[in-house]
């Protein structure tokens, strides 16, 4: 990790209004190192983020879409006539010299943005700010329908299911660390097993074309939403993962952490079940402004987005704890598994809830 000396050096890089006061970590991101940044005698506050090169190999790419998409949105948001437009969308902070949008030295590629004030960030929702947040995530995709150009994938067929499964399937083969010789993995692996194929129909429905991909968020988890003091929704942040996906990621991954009772990595998984008030509020408010674009496809195939993405997760999770833990950050050895466990005790609560009939589509 960088001193505190390197931190503000690297700050220093980009147009900020001042001298950099402090810079402090930020948030509980499992994948980029993030940190706040305080400018001397001013109120504007940034955000500076090391991009996990590892994962985001394209950084061009990725900064492109995220230019692209906040430049895009401040648009609409202009044209509508909306007021108090830097809170609604995130602004893009360049470097000092040119015009790139990110700085790499040795320690990494670097980028920032303006932090946007009186804002929070919650890990619980309730029905009415689900409901607000299903608005939110509608209109987020619909001012992307007609963004004039095709973006590229950040993470190549990040949500692709049927790659998630095949890179189970080597995790297990290659067997990194040994885990495979642990029971419980053994009963993890036959039971994501049996639901496999089931779990794979976003991408039959793809290649039989017909479902499209849109410009969707990805990782719509509820830390990733921005609230205002009274509840209100401000804006989604974190858009490394905005690219072209099917509606199902938005939906089902903001579900798969509001409408859990409790934390993705809560050791508890007798406490973990699937929220239907949570799920009907956002499902309410998420059909009231992406109703007008969805086909009848999308929108039948909701309750499958539910389930898919604790599952996915899953397969995510506990791919990494096959492999040693190199994905995703860990704070004890078997925190990946602990995930795991949670995410299918989640996907095993939807599959007993009302809105999903698995096997029987
Ligand atoms: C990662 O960056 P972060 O922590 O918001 C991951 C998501 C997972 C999430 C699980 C690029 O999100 O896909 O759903 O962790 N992002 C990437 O908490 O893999
Ligand atoms: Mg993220």
């Amino acid at each position: 990790m960088e001193s505190r000396k390197d931190l503000v050096q690297i700050a220093g890089q980009f147009a900020i209004a001042g001298a950099v006061a402090a810079v402090e970590p930020l948030g509980k991101g499992l994948i980029n190192d993030t940190f706040r940044v305080k400018i001397e005698g001013q109120p504007t506050e940034y955000v500076l983020q090391r991009i996990n090169n590892a994962i985001f190999q394209d950084v061009e790419l990725l900064q492109h879409n995220i230019e692209v998409v906040t430049s895009h949105i401040r648009g609409k948001l202009v044209a509508e006539g909306a007021d108090d437009i830097d809170r609604k969308v995130l602004t893009v902070v360049p470097v000092k010299d040119g015009n790139k949008s990110w700085y790499k030295d040795d320690s990494g590629y670097w980028r920032m943005t303006v932090l946007i004030p009186d804002s929070v960030t919650k890990d619980e929702v309730n029905p009415e700010t689900s409901y607000y947040t299903g608005k939110a995530i509608g209109k987020f995709e619909q001012q992307l329908v007609d963004v004039p150009e095709t973006l590229g994938e950040t993470i190549p067929d990040f949500h692709n299911m049927e790659l998630r499964s095949r890179q189970l399937k080597e995790a297990v083969a290659k067997d990194a660390v040994g885990r495979m010789s642990e029971p419980e993995v053994q009963e993890i692996l036959a039971f994501l097993n049996e639901y496999d194929e089931e779990m794979c129909k976003a991408e039959r429905l793809y290649r039989e074309g017909k479902l499209p991909k849109r410009i969707c968020h990805c990782d719509p988890k509820v830390n990733n939403i921005l609230f205002d003091k009274d509840d209100n929704v401000l804006c989604v942040i974190d858009l490394d993962t905005v690219m072209p996906s099917f509606i199902f990621s938005d939906f089902g991954d903001f579900l798969r952490t509001a409408a859990n009772t409790v934390a993705e990595d809560d050791p508890a998984i007798e406490k973990v079940a699937f929220r239907m008030d949570i799920y009907e509020a956002f499902r309410k408010g998420y059909l009231e402004s992406a109703g007008s674009f969805l086909t009848p496809i999308e929108i039948e195939n909701l309750p499958y987005a539910a389930a898919l993405f604790p599952y996915m997760q899953a397969v995510r999770f506990f791919a990494d704890y096959i492999n040693g833990d190199t994905y995703y950050k860990i704070q004890y050895p078997e925190h990946n598994l602990v995930r795991t466990r949670n995410q299918v005790a989640l996907f095993k609560s939807i599959l007993k809830s009302r809105i999903y009939n698995s096997k029987q589509e």
